[in-house]
């Protein structure tokens, strides 16, 4: 392997995220070097090029580091066009795989963690639940893979996915999730200006930094707005922390993002995670009582912010301020209460 193509990547033997990327790049024939890492003994390279979560599976790529192995699987995917696919070229397929890979993500993993880790009536629970997830994912295979006896392509031949294991309706077959759904539009009409850049490391930071900001601040965001007093505050420095983490991930992979994420004045699907919560963040302040966004402290995401609340079809379908305050204060007042009984 050439320096300049050299691909690594770290990983440690027992972990599913690490072995989700190992199989893709086995059965894509790409060749590797592999790097274990101790998880109780960090290596610096391994703080270094996921500095956000400093978990593996990273694979390294000329020198560039790609982090969340389902970023990483779809990387794989779009730079190596040679090896055999890992998702289906038919946009509502690859919806219908985004959507199952999620679900076996984040419902399965975590209930088939918590039966290894229980006993007695705890553990029937636990297995309850399993069983009954199990059975939605069976439903769903039925209708959309009903073949995957065969792998999930159906054709005998095995891809990463079939191991790893708001609704759109467009001509009568529903798509959900809502970031699957926005990969779907992107994939099916090609004429509108483009919500994913077409470079696929630039793909993988946007994918990369849209899982940070749905999994890591829509949460915090909420828990600002439903806490009071001490909770509150730890709420809040816990969001401006992230939001710290944010604004350096901005600054080194987005650095012109004031211009929107494409640099250019076009909103993408990064902006349009971010706009989604952050957007009336004026409102949230004013509700909460607490100030998120400094433009000392994180000025590029204020920027942001800025431009977000400014492109004509955010003004477009953007609530009015009187309405969105009155629902947020019911929503603060609602979880206030309820945690107080
Ligand atoms: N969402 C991540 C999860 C990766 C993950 O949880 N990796 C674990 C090993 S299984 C890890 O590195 N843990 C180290 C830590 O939490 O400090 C992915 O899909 O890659």
């Amino acid at each position: 392997m050439s320096e300049e193509n050299k691909l690594i990547l770290h990983g440690t033997w027992s972990s599913p995220y690490y072995k989700t990327v190992e199989l893709a790049l086995k059965l894509k024939g790409i060749p590797f070097e592999y790097v274990e890492e101790d998880l109780k003994n960090k290596s610096q390279k391994i703080l270094t090029y996921n500095p956000v979560y400093k978990k593996i599976p990273v694979l390294v790529h000329t020198g560039k580091p790609i982090s969340e192995s389902l970023v990483i699987v779809e990387y794989v995917d779009e730079t190596w066009k040679n090896g055999p696919p890992l998702l289906p070229q038919n946009p509502y397929s690859r919806a219908q795989v985004r959507f199952w890979v999620s679900f076996i993500r984040d419902q399965l993993y975590k209930t088939m963690f918590a039966v290894i880790q229980t006993q007695g009536e705890e553990q029937e629970k636990a297995v309850e639940e399993l069983l009954e997830k199990l059975g939605v994912l069976e439903d769903g295979l039925k209708e959309f893979f009903p073949n995957i006896g065969n792998l999930s392509f159906g054709n005998g031949k095995p891809i990463s996915e079939s191991l790893v294991i708001p609704v759109l309706v467009h001509t009568g077959k529903p798509i959900s999730e809502s970031l699957v759904i926005v990969e779907y539009v992107d994939e099916t009409w090609k004429n509108g200006p483009p919500l994913l850049p077409q470079n696929p490391y630039s793909r993988a930071q946007v994918r990369f930094w849209v899982s940070f900001i749905r999994d890591q601040l829509y949460k915090t965001m909420f828990a600002v707005i439903q806490t009071q007093g001490e909770e509150q505050e730890k709420a809040v420095e816990e969001l401006l922390e992230k939001l710290g983490v944010l604004e350096d991930g901005l600054k080194e992979f987005f650095p012109n993002i004031g211009n929107l994420s494409f640099g250019n004045g076009d909103m993408g699907l990064l902006d349009i995670a971010m706009g989604v919560v952050f957007g009336p963040y004026r409102v949230q302040e004013q509700v909460a009582g607490v100030k998120i966004i400094d433009p000392d402290k994180t000025p590029l995401i204020f920027s942001w912010l800025n431009a977000i609340s400014k492109h004509p079809v955010v003004v477009d379908s953007t609530p009015p301020l009187d309405k969105m305050v009155a629902m947020l204060k019911i929503f603060r007042q609602n979880a206030l209460s309820s945690s107080a009984t």
